[in-house]
């Protein structure tokens, strides 16, 4: 029986391992690249950072890279510019994102001319090769003046066209919530992070995840053409973890109750040390649907083990597919 076990389990090992194709992140323009340059020190497993870039000075140390235009110093703000750079290098757009590729994800800054540039002509050919793909993008302050915020809103606009889910974090809104004593650097380096976690989640399903066999195609059935997405992360330190995580989940989610939504992407992280249970598992699905998942068709719950946690509970959750309000009459 012990044996029979055993085999069952490396056969998971293996299966999981040969479909998996790779998950493909692109870091683009200063503020992707700096993401991309902290997620290069975590080797996540499975995972290939390229990044993308009119300062060729932003591509050094990876292996392969994706730079824009033939001076290398930058865009000056120039949008129209990338793009059309950006349109000369498709072919080699296509390349990387040849079959071995799982999954895209485009990191990005919006507002400047490279980032808010090239993201949609890549998005477009992720698109065109039907791959799932997913941007994960900050959007300016609303004090760095029209024409930054009016590139961030057209590239915003084709991302969502062509992506299958768009997360984008409001500097305006990250500002209203991080410590009012942080300095810019500091502040930047909170958003990097932020941006971060959604651009690995990810990964960490398809190429991480073992408990609940959870891989590209339902991750790709949650979020397909799902829209923009809303982004939430806890992590919950405490000996009675469920009720801080239950009451954290009431406090973020409370005032979406009337907006209810189609898809749920939920990532469960726990250490060896201290396993998700059973009832902290069946909770927190109970009051996800409660807050926000009466109306949900598709629910995905993905549980991955995570040593650094030591005896933490890390929920990530997307949330995407709004239902519109006049649809709920
Ligand atoms: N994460 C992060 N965002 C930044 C930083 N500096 C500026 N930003 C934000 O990111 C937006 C885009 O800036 P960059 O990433 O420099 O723009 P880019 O894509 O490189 O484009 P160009 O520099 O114009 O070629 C800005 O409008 C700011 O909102 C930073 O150091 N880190
Ligand atoms: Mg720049």
């Amino acid at each position: 029986m012990e044996v029979n076990q055993t085999v069952v389990a490396q056969q998971n090992t293996v299966s999981k391992n040969q479909t998996t194709r790779g998950v493909k992140i692109i870091g683009i323009g200063g503020a992707g690249c700096s993401v991309l340059k902290k997620l290069a020190t975590l080797n996540l497993p499975g995972v290939e950072l390229i990044p993308c870039h009119t300062d060729f000075s932003m591509l050094k140390g990876f292996d392969r890279t994706l730079p824009l235009g033939t001076i290398g110093a930058g865009s000056g703000l120039n949008d129209q510019q990338v793009r059309q750079w950006a349109s000369t290098q498709k072919p080699a757009i296509r390349e990387l994102l040849d079959s071995s590729t799982g999954a895209v994800i485009l990191v990005t800054g919006l507002g400047g001319g490279t980032g808010s540039g090239a993201a949609p002509i890549i998005a477009e050919i992720a698109r065109q090769q039907d791959l799932l793909t997913v941007a994960c993008v900050t959007m300016p302050f609303s004090s760095e003046g029209y024409e930054t915020i009016q590139a961030a809103e057209v590239g915003l606009k084709h991302l969502v066209l062509y992506c299958d889910s768009v997360v984008a974090f409001s500097l305006d809104n990250l500002e209203k919530t991080f410590a009012d004593d942080l300095s810019i650097t500091e502040f930047y380096a909170a958003a990097d992070d932020l941006v971060l976690q959604a651009a690995r989640m990810i990964p960490d399903i398809v190429i991480t995840s073992e408990e609940i066999n959870t891989d590209l195609n339902d991750v790709r059935a949650v979020l397909s053409k799902s829209g923009p997405a809303f982004f939430t992360q806890v992590v919950i330190d405490s000996p009675t973890r469920l009720d801080t995580c239950l009451s954290q989940l009431n406090q973020t989610f409370e005032g979406s109750r009337s907006q209810p939504i189609r898809r749920i992407l939920l990532l469960i992280k726990s250490s060896s040390k201290k396993p998700v249970t059973m009832l902290e598992t069946r909770s927190i699905v109970q009051a996800l649907t409660q807050l926000i998942g009466r109306k949900a068709e598709l629910f995905k719950i993905a549980l991955v083990t995570d040593e650094s946690l030591e005896e933490r509970l890390q929920l990530t959750i997307l949330t995407g597919g709004f239902i519109e309000l006049d649809e709920l009459k």
